[in-house]
């Protein structure tokens, strides 16, 4: 038996510590712990409702918009405030460029390094156009040497890489491409959103920048370069990588339970349809059985509570806290949430276009249904979510109406409740707000990584994470790597997850 510790777990947003206990080659125990406090929640109360979109973006510049959205529909709610059809279509593009810069990044700068041996490609020369390009980006320094410049991507950690060159080389021509597609999807995002990270347009009643023919015609020209990468570039890198390292087909299966709150508003319902599927069981959403756990966070509590009661009352010395996540559970059980998620509440739900999509996938990429419940299923729905997600914004883009509003005019009230519900990139995001003398009273958030990497609840059960960790295969001589992929998957945020 062995303690393993991976402390920080890196290329990841936030601060995350991964324990694990090791018996005959395979973890049996492992602990995601949150190491920071941030408390937005509690910096909200008193101020006007206005300021939540302006304050709750802040809690990320990897979603930023997300928080925006689901800022804006609490808001919206407990004020009664009705979004015109241009201000939906217009946070769809916004969110939706959002996603494809998140994903895209996840991918290529924070997870592709986990499965390409960079060091087979030390003293590598030859005039391919890869070549060219990473001397290009690397600087004049080294753009007259013939040799690849590989430096910034080393150290590695030892691992099972496949010493295949073409997969190697492209993998890091790539990271290089990648870079500058996620620049495009930003300026998309920012032609809408005024800018980015953080959005200015997007208030409580919809988008204040209104519908401006150019600037559609712009966001439609910088799409199809995006998607065109997604096309060509990031869907067959993870179909390749999935030949390449097929042993993660079977590690990484996180709890049977998958949540989806929708996302993508079309005329009154939304694109990705809400749900929840709990083992293998298709069920409508339900918010009222969500609740947060404080069994063994830094935090005290009375019990575990709905976020319409949540509190914020840090404990840093609490006896048996381990982490500053709280713990998400519905109806009282641990969920996974994301693309995964997504993608399999839309095939239950019966959407036959995901449906289809997600058997051409299968079909490519050689992976069984049940085997999208994994390490490189979490990678493979993130990339076909990327292509699914550039081709309905261009749909987006053709709903746009020159001329209509794209606002409700905002008036406040002394009194209301709301819940602000999307997903996020990473999956469900839910924002509550309680409003009183036309001041927020309460605020809490539920946020995509907090369901994730939860820690164990009140009966101890484990989280999502902890649990997708269990019988992950280690070598010693890999220092973690194992482990590392299968938690990577997730695209950690520990940051919006301790907000
Ligand atoms: Ni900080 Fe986020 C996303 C949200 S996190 S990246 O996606 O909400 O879990």
């Amino acid at each position: 038996m062995s303690t393993i510790k991976i402390d920080p777990l890196t290329r990841i947003e936030g601060h995350l510590r991964i324990d694990t206990r090791v018996e005959d080659g395979r973890v049996v125990e492992a602990w995601s712990r949150g190491e920071m406090f941030r408390g937005f929640e509690a910096l909200l109360v008193g101020r006007d409702p206005l300021d939540a979109p302006v304050i709750t973006q802040r809690i990320c510049g990897v979603c930023p918009v997300s928080h925006a959205v689901a800022s804006c529909k609490a808001v919206e709610a407990a004020l009664g405030l009705v979004t015109p059809a241009n201000g939906d279509y217009l946070r769809n593009l916004v969110l939706g460029a959002n996603y494809l810069q998140s994903h895209i990044l996840h991918f290529y700068q924070l997870s592709a390094l986990d499965f390409v041996n960079v060091e087979d490609l030390l003293g590598y020369s030859g005039s391919d156009p890869v070549l060219r390009e990473l001397k290009a980006w690397a600087g004049s320094e080294v753009a007259s040497n013939r040799v690849l410049p590989v430096a910034p991507f080393l150290p590695k950690l030892p691992g099972d890489y496949p010493s295949n060159t073409q997969w190697n080389l492209g993998a890091l021509a790539h990271y290089v491409e990648a870079l500058e597609i996620r620049q495009e999807a930003h300026r998309m995002a920012a032609l809408f959103g005024g800018k980015m990270p953080h959005t200015a347009t997007l208030i409580p009643g919809g988008v204040t920048c209104g519908v401006d023919v150019e600037a559609v015609e712009n966001f439609r020209m910088r799409l199809r370069r995006v998607k065109r990468f997604i096309e060509n570039v990031y869907l067959p890198d993870v179909i390749a990588a999935a030949g390449l390292f097929p042993a993660y087909a079977g590690i990484g299966r996180g709890v049977p339970n998958y949540l989806s709150y929708g996302v993508f508003d079309e005329s009154g319902s939304t694109w990705l349809p809400a749900g929840i599927l709990i083992e293998g069981r298709f069920e409508p959403l339900d918010t009222a059985r969500i609740s947060e756990t404080t069994a063994t966070s830094y935090y005290d509590q009375s019990g575990s509570l709905h976020p319409t009661r949540g509190e914020i009352r840090p404990h840093p010395e609490k006896a048996g806290a381990y982490s500053w996540l709280k713990g998400p559970r519905y109806n009282g059980l641990a969920c996974e949430v994301g693309p995964l998620a997504r993608i399999l509440v839309a095939v239950a739900a019966g959407s036959k276009p995901i449906g289809g999509a997600v058997d051409d996938l299968l079909k490519e990429s050689g992976l069984t249904a049940d085997a999208l419940q994994s390490t490189l299923g979490r990678h493979a729905c993130r990339a076909l979510e990327a292509l699914l997600v550039a081709q309905r914004m261009e749909e987006w883009l053709n709903l746009l109406q020159p001329g209509a509003p794209s606002v409700a005019v905002y008036a406040s009230r002394e009194q209301g409740k709301g819940e602000g519900l999307t997903e996020a990139p990473r999956g469900a995001l839910g924002h509550w707000i309680s409003i009183d003398g036309g001041r927020i009273e309460r605020y809490q958030c539920i946020v995509p990584s907090t369901w994730n990497f939860s820690p164990r609840g009140e009966q101890g059960e484990p989280g999502p994470v902890e649990v997708a960790l269990l019988d992950t295969p280690v070598n010693p001589a890999y220092n973690g790597l194992e482990m590392a992929r299968v938690v990577r998957s997730f695209d950690p945020c520990i940051a919006c997850a301790v907000h």
